[in-house]
This record gives C-alpha cells, sequence and structure tokens, in this order.
C-alpha cells in the first residue's frame, strides 16, 4: 500500500463519521441560508473540530458562497474542502540541516512517544541518515527495553543507562556520542507521567537546557507526541506541554483507530503549531510526513 492509500484507509473511521454527518445536513437543505451555516457550524464541533475553528471555517465558508453567487447546499462540501486546506496552510517538514540534528520526543504516557522514534529511525535510516536514539525514559527498565527493540529493527544505535537514572544525563552523552561519532540525528525519548506534572516538567526543562547547551547551534525539534483518540483532550495536553519547551510541531498518533481525526484542523488553527508527522499504524513503517492537502483529500474523496 502506497502513503496516500494508507493514510485514507487510517483515517476511514474519521471520514465514514464526518462526511455523512455533513453529507446528510447539506441534503436536507435546499437552499443556503444562515440555519445550514449554524447547523454546520454545530456539525464541525461535533466532528471534534474546536468550537473556535469550526466558527471560523463558517465565516470562511459563508464569505465564499457570497463571493461565488452558489446556491445549490451540495456545492459547499467542495468549498469546506478548500476551506480546510487553506486553513492548515504550508506544510512543514522537519529542519534537520545540522550535524547533528537533534529531535526531542516529548508527550503523555501511551500517546506514542517510543514507536514514532522507532519508525522515525527507521525512516532516517533508510534514508542514509546515521542516527543514535537516547533512551530517555529511564523511569522503567521496560521502557529501555522497548526502546531498544525498536532501535535493532531500524538498525542504529542507542545511548542507555540504568532504570532511575538521570535522562538529562542520557541526552548529554547521547549528543556527546553524536559528536564523536559524527552522527546526522539524535532522537531523544522521554517519560511522559502526567501523574507527576511538575516533575515532569522540570525534567523536560533539564533535557531542554542540556541540549541547547550541548548542541548550540544545531537545529532542534521538539516534537510532542498526541494520541488522536483523545479528540479535544490533545489541545489542552499540547498547551501544558508547551510552557515547558517551545514545541516546534506535532506527532499526532493512532489516526487508523480513530474517528477523531478533525482535531487535526483545530490543532494546526488553534495552536498554531504545525503538525509534522503522523502515524497510522503500529508497524515500522506507518509514519508519515504530514501533507494537508493528501489528509483533506482522505477525507473528502
Ligand atoms: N493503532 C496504532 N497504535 C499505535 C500507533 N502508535 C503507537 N501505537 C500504540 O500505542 C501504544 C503506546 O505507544 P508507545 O510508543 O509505547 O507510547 P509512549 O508511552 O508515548 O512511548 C503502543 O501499544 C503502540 O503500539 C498508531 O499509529 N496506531
Ligand atoms: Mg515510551
Amino acid at each position: 500500500m502506497g502513503f496516500f492509500e494508507k493514510l485514507k484507509a487510517g483515517l476511514k473511521k474519521t471520514k465514514d463519521s464526518m462526511m455523512s454527518k455533513i453529507e446528510r445536513l447539506l441534503g436536507s437543505f435546499t437552499k443556503i441560508d444562515e440555519e445550514l451555516f449554524e447547523e454546520l457550524e454545530e456539525t464541525l464541533i461535533m466532528c471534534d473540530i474546536g468550537v473556535n475553528t469550526s466558527v471560523k471555517i463558517c465565516e470562511m465558508l459563508r464569505e465564499r458562497v457570497k463571493k461565488k453567487g452558489i446556491t445549490d447546499p451540495l456545492l459547499i462540501k467542495d468549498e469546506l474542502k478548500d476551506v480546510i486546506v487553506e486553513m492548515m496552510g504550508e506544510d512543514q517538514t522537519l529542519d534537520l540541516s545540522t550535524n547533528p540534528s537533534v529531535i526531542l520526543v516529548i508527550g503523555v504516557n501511551g500517546a506514542g512517544k517510543t514507536t514514532t522514534i522507532g519508525k522515525l529511525a527507521y525512516s532516517l535510516k533508510q534514508q542514509g541518515k546515521n542516527v543514535i536514539v537516547a533512551a530517555g525514559d529511564t523511569f522503567r527498565a521496560a521502557a529501555i527495553d522497548q526502546l531498544e527493540v525498536w532501535t535493532e529493527r531500524a538498525g542504529c544505535d542507542i545511548i542507555k543507562h540504568n532504570e532511575g537514572s538521570d535522562p538529562a544525563a542520557v541526552v548529554f552523552d547521547a549528543l556527546t556520542a553524536a559528536k564523536a561519532r559524527g552522527a546526522d540525528v539524535v532522537l531523544c525519548d522521554t517519560a511522559g507521567r502526567l501523574h507527576n506534572k511538575k516533575n515532569l516538567m522540570n525534567e523536560l526543562k533539564k533535557i531542554s537546557r542540556i541540549v541547547h547547551e550541548q548542541a548550540e547551534g544545531c537545529s532542534l525539534e521538539v516534537l510532542l507526541a498526541l494520541d488522536a483518540t483523545t479528540g479535544q483532550n490533545a489541545v489542552s495536553q499540547a498547551k501544558l506541554f508547551n510552557e515547558a519547551c517551545d514545541i516546534t510541531g506535532i506527532i499526532l498518533t493512532k489516526l487508523d483507530g480513530t474517528a477523531k481525526g478533525g482535531i487535526i484542523i483545530t490543532i494546526t488553527d488553534d495552536l498554531k503549531i504545525p503538525v509534522k508527522l503522523v502515524t497510522v499504524g503500529e508497524k515500522i513503517d506507518d509514519l508519515q510526513p504530514f501533507v494537508a492537502k493528501d489528509f483533506v483529500n482522505a477525507l473528502f474523496e
């Protein structure tokens, strides 16, 4: 299966739930009036597109409909598609312009950090890059083992310490190793125990400080892994983590298992943080750069 087919298959649940609601609504109107826009707004909110974003989408739609003189409610679907593409703006890819470049992956437990790092390590390796992975989730031995399995599959090096050790020290060692070995990319895993929020945020700040000191001048991506199945909760997680580290991009995971993929639209609009990667399954190649147009096509086609 190609990239687009995979994305499409992954987004099937979102598409089925979102598009059927929208089509049913548009089909129930014979003319375009204010009531239609109000009901559409409600429908979008039900599809996990936040309130602000839904209001904005409908405002943009009203303008387009007026300007183009559209009268058939069924034609709104195409306009909606264009509005969403416009809203999501330019696609943004990972900045890996320096050697090494550093990618820090943060997010709550279970969001998909470790598996995404495995997939990303594999993908970068396939592109001929020399990758080092830092086992920065030192909270449980199992977390280190899990990462090791992925790095073996990806065929890249891992820097690890014992369970319970300081994650910032692991990252420090990984950066030192990267410089010594001339690595291209350092991928850092982190813990995500949100029940100890203050400690977690302090830990992330410390790791981030070490990266800034040890990899001065290197490009740094701080990627927040968000589980798409959590819907609107993902937005509050993003706000929380953004206070600890300056997030440069979002990895939206588990798009294959959710009907709440509409959250992507809210994230890009509301948080102004670009979605850079999406994952659509548990296999090593189930990771893709986010392409807004593909996403919208997969939803509307
Ligand atoms: N279906 C599906 N499952 C995923 C995806 N990404 C991660 N998972 C699963 O989510 C669970 C948590 O992932 P993990 O990487 O350990 O999360 P972490 O705690 O953030 O490191 C694991 O069982 C993964 O296999 C995805 O894109 N699709
Ligand atoms: Mg993990």
